[in-house]
C-alpha cells in the first residue's frame, strides 16, 4: 500500500507522539510544521482540515483526520500489523491494544486535564487538583500491575500501545502526576523514552 501521509505537526506537542509513530513504522510521509505560536492553525487553509485548529492533524491521500488518538488507532491497524507492532485484527491482544489506547487518551487523559486546569489556575492544591492527583495515581496503579507482569503493555513486545500510552503518562510525569509511586511505570518509561523514534524533536 503507498498512501501520501502528511504530518501537520509543531516540536513538543500533542503532536510529537505521532512523529514518533510514524517513525517506528518506517511510513515514508511528509512533516509540515504548523507555528501554532504564531496562529498558523488559525488560516482557513489550514481550518479547513481541521476546523479545531490543532496539531496534529493528519492528511491520507489528501483526507484529512484529527485527534491523536484516532492516529495512533489508524497508524496501528493500517500499518502496524505487518511489521509487528500491532496486533492482528481478531486477536484477544487487539481488543487490549484499543482498550488501553483509549484508557490513556480519555480515561487517564481526563484526570490530567483536571490536574492541568488546577495548575493553570496557579491551585493545583486545591480539590481539584487533589481529586485528580488521586485518581491519578490509582489509574497508575492498574497501569503498574500490568507492567509487573510483563514488560511491554501487550506482552514479551514493544508495540504502538507503548508509545500511545506512554507519551500520555510522560506529559502528566511533566505536569506532576505521581509516577514516582509506581517503579514498574517508572520502569517502562526510561526503556520507551530511550528508543531512538522518541528522539524525534531533535530531527
Ligand atoms: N485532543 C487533541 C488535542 C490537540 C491539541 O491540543 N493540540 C495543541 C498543541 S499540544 C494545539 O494545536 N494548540 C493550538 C491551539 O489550541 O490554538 C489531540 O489529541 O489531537
Amino acid at each position: 500500500m503507498s498512501q501520501k501521509i502528511v504530518l501537520y505537526w509543531h516540536p513538543m506537542s500533542s503532536a510529537s507522539p505521532i512523529a514518533s509513530a510514524l517513525a517506528e513504522l518506517d511510513v515514508p510521509h511528509e512533516r509540515v510544521k504548523v507555528d501554532i505560536r504564531a496562529g498558523e492553525q488559525r488560516r482557513p487553509e489550514f481550518l479547513a482540515l481541521n476546523p479545531n485548529g490543532k496539531v496534529p492533524t493528519l492528511t491520507v491521500d489528501g483526507a484529512p483526520m484529527f485527534e491523536a488518538l484516532a492516529m495512533h488507532l489508524f497508524l496501528g491497524e493500517t500499518y502496524g500489523v505487518d511489521k509487528g507492532l500491532w496486533p492482528a485484527e481478531g486477536t484477544p491482544e487487539r481488543l487490549q491494544a484499543m482498550s488501553w489506547c483509549v484508557w490513556s487518551y480519555v480515561t487517564y487523559g481526563a484526570q490530567l486535564m483536571r490536574l492541568q486546569a488546577a495548575r493553570d489556575m496557579g491551585t493545583p492544591e486545591d480539590a481539584h487538583g487533589t481529586a485528580a492527583h488521586k485518581a491519578m495515581d490509582e489509574l497508575l496503579g492498574l497501569l503498574d500491575a500490568r507492567l509487573a507482569q510483563q514488560p511491554w503493555m501487550l506482552g514479551d513486545a514493544y508495540s504502538l500501545v507503548d508509545l500511545c500510552v506512554g507519551s500520555v503518562i510522560g506529559y502528566s510525569a511533566y505536569i506532576g502526576a505521581p509516577l514516582q509511586n509506581h517503579k514498574h511505570v517508572t520502569a517502562w518509561m526510561g526503556q520507551l523514552q530511550a528508543r531512538p523514534a522518541m528522539q524525534i524533536e531533535a530531527t
